[in-house]
């Protein structure tokens, strides 16, 4: 898909309150401010034209935007996020891709669903199942898909507790390659794909994000980062380390379209 825009948030001061399940220690929010403005430019320097939606110190998880909506190609699904304190996310990116996406169709309850657990590659939705994301969820996430032409599978993640959410520990760079780390279970659904396993200490790097012609990794993972490269991709390091402290990656910091 050729991407043209994006939607993003900048972290709030309440930033450093949000959730996480890391032992990295309390984030900079200053330096964290930083590392978002460098990374919208960054999709900037991919071709992007971005909307930058304000600050909402009510909600300190909120530069993630990536969990309260999916952006295809045939249109836009609002969540329900499973952490009760994101719940409330919803309304305000509804609202901003109102303009692009009017009337768009929402997971509701008892479903829950992150969109950092949907995985597209190439118009095949990958749906993992997490401590956000349950079976209803993702059931109706794979019906609203079906209405809109699409195929998707389940990837579960519930054994393992490392992911957060199924782009945690994959991602789609194109060409038929996921980045992935090793405790993502390969099953069936992910035959098709060559797979690119990161090591255990590059974790963090399994997700990046292909736009365009570049593909986005966070700094500091020179092996990927290697591998990228010798497969010809045009790479861009991105600071990342105050929004991996709250759980955040590159993909969750945006939604592209
Ligand atoms: C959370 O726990 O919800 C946030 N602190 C991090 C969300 C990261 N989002 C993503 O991976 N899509």
């Amino acid at each position: 898909m050729h991407y043209t825009h994006a939607i993003v948030r900048p972290p709030p001061p309440s930033f450093a309150t949000g959730l996480t399940l890391s032992n990295e220690g309390v984030p900079d929010v200053a330096l964290a401010m930083l590392q978002h403005r460098a990374y919208c430019q960054a999709l900037i320097d991919c071709g992007l034209q971005l909307t930058e939606l304000p600050a909402d110190p009510a909600f300190p998880d909120s530069c993630f935007v990536e969990d309260p909506a999916i952006i295809t190609a045939r249109g836009a699904i609002a969540t329900l996020p499973g952490a009760p304190s994101r719940a409330g996310e919803v309304e305000s990116i509804i609202a901003a891709l109102g303009s692009w996406y009017p009337g768009i169709p929402r997971i509701t309850a008892p479903g829950t669903l992150d969109g950092g657990d949907v995985c597209e590659a190439d118009g095949h939705f990958l749906i993992g199942l997490s401590s956000r994301t349950n079976e209803e969820g993702a059931r109706q996430l794979t019906d609203i898909l079906e209405s809109l032409g699409y195929r998707s599978s389940i990837v579960d993640l519930r054994e393992s507790p490392r992911l957060l959410h199924l782009k945690t520990g994959m991602t789609y760079i194109g060409d038929g390659r996921m980045v992935l780390t090793s405790d993502v279970p390969v099953t069936e659904a992910l035959q098709p794909y060559e797979r690119i396993v990161v090591s255990e200490a590059e974790r963090y790097a399994a997700n990046c994000i292909r736009i365009n012609a570049r593909v986005l990794i966070a700094a500091g993972y020179p092996k990927i980062a290697g591998t990228l490269a010798g497969l010809g991709y045009d790479t861009l390091p991105i600071e990342m380390s105050e929004f991996r402290k709250m759980d955040g990656s590159l993909t969750c910091l945006s939604l592209r379209f």
